[in-house]
């Protein structure tokens, strides 16, 4: 793959002011095009050392001073000649010294993600490393950082390469039998149980997808239930703050509310939701509507049940939920002390709360530390699944059916993995990741 040809500049700090703004160059031109507008920096600067310079126009007037910075190809973020110039954070200066940049004839802007898209071109980062560094800057919870690091530094490139390379060399022993049936015999003899063992890390790996999900996105968790259950007590109290309104009359919340919270590191979306009773006035039903809305998306509905609430009644609330899993507790327990092994809480007093926080939590995640996970996406788990399959139907075709037939399932696999870590992306599968960058990343 040829490098292109032209220098790319962007700003790489937010458009807005700051201590700090970064305008970042990368290609052949950067030192040429950095050094037009820092001209007091050696012409053979010293990589990676920063000079203090000042930031001059056209005519050769100070505009600026700050640090000049040069990382020389192919030891730079990019592998190409990159010049960073850290100048004070003013968006209108930038767009001046940008502007400077970009009259230069071997210049353009740069797309969103396109510096970390030379940098995957050559070779600096895979594509799920890639990957990460759009996700270390959309990480909105302590969990989606933590994931998102261990990404960059290769936690999801390691487990897909450790599939692709033991893949890649049964892929080329059942190629060699099939085409030096003599110098390759036997090199088939164990396809079968490299095969499962194969298809079982893609499955392992798949199943992670959920998890990955979930600390991407954080949570959903709804309080749902009768009215007047204690929903919106108990809301306010894990939230922290008398957010919802509270009234002893039945149908007090209208609306779903959202807060976001974070819990160990983890984000989470929580609705409080509308009491549901089957004879509800005209705007109250508009409003159990919506909660039957959100009910359906979340990850975790908490049914949030009134003292004395028999069983009978509780299942059926229990299916109110859907599809969507469900935690069921009974409130107000300073009133009535709950029976049987259902956890009691009391939005009131807040006993049992932090117990109903750690189940929540647990009932989400199951064990280990939620910045531990590997970040698969939907867009690897589809990738995945494909390949599993692929792998699936070349242990089927080894006992009925040709090697050719085995091997050519196996290419497919091949390819799907290489679709994670971009040993096999098309044009159009690159375009659509890297659109997801900011500008200047
Ligand atoms: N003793 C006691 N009273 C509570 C508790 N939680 C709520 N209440 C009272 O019960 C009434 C209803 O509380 P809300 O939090 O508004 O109940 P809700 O489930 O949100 O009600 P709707 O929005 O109408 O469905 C209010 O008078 C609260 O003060 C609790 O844990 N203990
Ligand atoms: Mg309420």
């Amino acid at each position: 793959m040829s490098p292109p040809a032209a220098t790319l500049a962007a700003l790489a700090t937010a458009p807005a002011a700051g201590a700090v703004g970064i305008l970042r160059l990368s290609g052949p031109a950067a030192l040429e095009v950095g050094r037009l507008l820092a001209p007091g920096v050696p012409a053979s600067p010293t990589p990676r050392h920063a000079y203090l310079a000042a930031f001059v126009d056209a005519d050769g007037t100070a505009l600026d001073e700050g640090l000049f910075l040069y990382f020389r190809a192919p030891h730079s973020f990019t592998g190409e000649d990159v010049v960073e110039l850290q100048a004070h954070g003013g968006p209108r200066l930038l767009r001046l010294l940008l502007a400077r940049a970009l009259a230069h004839p071997a210049v353009r802007p740069a797309g969103p993600g396109e510096f970390t898209r030379r940098a995957f071109l050559h070779g600096r980062l895979d594509l799920t490393r890639a990957e990460a560094v759009a996700d270390l800057v959309a990480a909105d919870s302590e969990a989606a950082v933590r994931a998102a690091a261990a990404g960059l530094s290769g936690a999801l490139s390691s487990r897909v390469e450790a599939l692709e390379t033991p893949l890649r060399a049964l892929h080329a022993d059942l190629e060699g039998v099939l085409d030096f049936p003599e110098e390759a015999e036997g090199a088939d003899a164990d396809a079968a149980p490299r095969l499962a063992a194969l298809r079982a890390e893609a499955e392992a790996l798949l199943a992670e997808a959920g998890r990955g999900r979930l600390v991407r996105r954080g949570a959903r968790v709804a309080l749902y239930g009768p009215v007047n259950a204690g929903k919106s007590t108990l809301f306010n109290r894990l939230v922290g703050e008398a957010r919802a309104l509270v009234d002893e009359e039945p149908g007090t919340t209208r609306d779903v509310l959202e807060a976001r919270l974070e819990w160990d590191g983890l984000g989470i979306t929580l609705l409080d939701t509308a009491g549901l009773r089957p004879t509800p006035g005209r705007v109250e039903a508009l409003g159990i509507a919506r909660a039957r809305e959100a009910l359906a998306t979340v990850d975790l509905a908490v049914l949030v049940l009134p003292p004395g609430a028999g069983e009978a009644e509780a299942r059926g609330w229990l299916a109110e939920a859907g599809d969507s899993p469900v935690l069921r507790v009974a409130g107000k327990c300073d009133v009535a002390p709950a029976s049987g092994d259902v956890p009691a809480v009391s939005g009131l007093t807040g006993e049992g709360v932090e117990a109903l926080r750690a189940q929540v939590l647990g009932r989400l995640w199951g064990g280990g530390a939620p910045g531990a996970v590997a970040l698969v996406s939907e867009r690897h788990a589809d990738a995945l699944r494909r390949a599993a399959e692929a792998l699936g139907r070349a242990g089927e075709a080894l006992a009925v059916s040709t090697l050719e037939a085995v091997s050519g399932e196996v290419g497919l696999a091949l390819e799907a993995l290489g679709e994670v870590s971009g040993t096999c992306a098309s044009e159009a599968l690159l375009d659509a990741i890297f659109e997801r960058f900011c500008i200047g990343k």
